[in-house]
């Protein structure tokens, strides 16, 4: 246990000393100019801190074929890397966030090809992105794009979304995270009942099961997911990371490998500034001002 809690202690102490190491230039990337074929993106907020990656694929309910997925990990490397962003914001249009993989696109793949292709490996960006990322989730969360929902930090649901894994009736099953993610959020039942039916919930439901946090008219969805942003965005973002991290860990461990590794981190936050000045601030009742350091 002492090895255990010594390697959090050094993962923690990377994750400052890295941190702390990142020019402090706030960088302009590409993907704020507007030029791709499957996403649009933009920077929002007061303090245009909350950048806004919507898919648009509107004839095929936002399928996520190969060209929407690679633009989507671009987009998420290059808000990540932005000094100036402090939360992401994934949506899809009214009628769908995303329909799931494209089913046409996949038809012909073997399984040599899979294996061969290493066939989802591109899928992996968004749960790897160190940023908050908040799905704003309208219409459609279907096979990959339910599943794209659940490698997000938090989900917002419009108040006619529908969630499912409908693999089942494709003659395949879930293949980025349905079968785990999704059992590990709603419990075994729920989430055997789902991906063997191929049955969807509603917005209603997928808040009750703890699925989605919040449920909200649809024509205020993305602005309510913005100003979630904006929230998380007053506080530093290198803390609001390293929390992100510890509240990760808790999927991947023990309890008591996770309660280890969070009191480490928590620790570890007393070698920054920001901890400092949170509780300078408080102390002499006065807004604190974060430096990210
Ligand atoms: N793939 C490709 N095209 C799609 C998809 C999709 N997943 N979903 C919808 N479309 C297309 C339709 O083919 C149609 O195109 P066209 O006009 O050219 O015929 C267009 O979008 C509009 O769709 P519909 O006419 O069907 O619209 P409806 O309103 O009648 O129905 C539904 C909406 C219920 C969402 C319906 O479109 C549907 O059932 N879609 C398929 C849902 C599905 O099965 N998703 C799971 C896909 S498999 C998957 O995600 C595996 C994930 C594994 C990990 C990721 C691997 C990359």
């Amino acid at each position: 246990m002492a090895n255990i809690a010594k390697l959090f202690a050094s993962r923690a102490q990377c994750v400052l000393l890295a941190a702390a190491r990142q020019p402090q230039v706030a960088t302009r990337f590409a993907s704020t100019s507007g030029n791709w074929e499957f996403i649009k993106t933009e920077v929002a907020g007061e303090g245009k801190n909350v950048a806004v990656i919507t898919l648009n694929r509107p004839k095929a309910l936002n399928a996520l074929c190969n060209g929407l997925m690679k633009e989507l990990s671009t987009a998420l490397q290059e808000f990540g890397k932005d000094k100036s962003i402090a939360a992401i914001v994934l949506t899809g249009s009214e009628k769908a966030f995303a329909a799931g993989a494209d089913i046409k696109e996949m038809l012909p793949n073997t399984y040599s090809q899979c294996i061969q292709g290493n066939f989802l490996n591109d899928w992996t960006e968004v749960a790897r992105t160190q940023k908050p990322i908040i799905a704003a989730v309208n219409g459609y969360a279907l096979g990959g794009g339910c599943e794209l929902a659940m490698m997000c930090d938090i989900i917002y649901a419009g108040e006619k979304a529908k969630f499912g894994q409908p693999e089942i009736a494709l003659g395949t099953i879930p293949g980025a995270g349905g079968t785990q993610r999704l059992t590990r959020v709603v419990g075994k039942s729920k989430a055997m009942e789902m991906c063997l039916t191929g049955n969807m919930i509603t917005a209603q439901e997928a808040e009750k099961l703890g699925l989605a946090s919040k449920v909200v008219p649809a024509d205020q969805l993305v602005g309510e997911a913005i100003k979630l942003g904006e929230k998380i965005g007053t506080h530093s973002n290198l803390i609001v990371q390293l929390c992100k991290e510890a509240v990760n860990t808790a999927y991947e461990t023990t309890l008591q490998e996770g309660l280890k590794y969070e009191r480490r981190t928590f620790h570890a936050t007393f070698s920054t500034a920001d901890r400092k000045e949170g509780m300078t601030a408080f102390a002499e009742k006065r807004p604190a001002k974060f430096t990210n350091e």
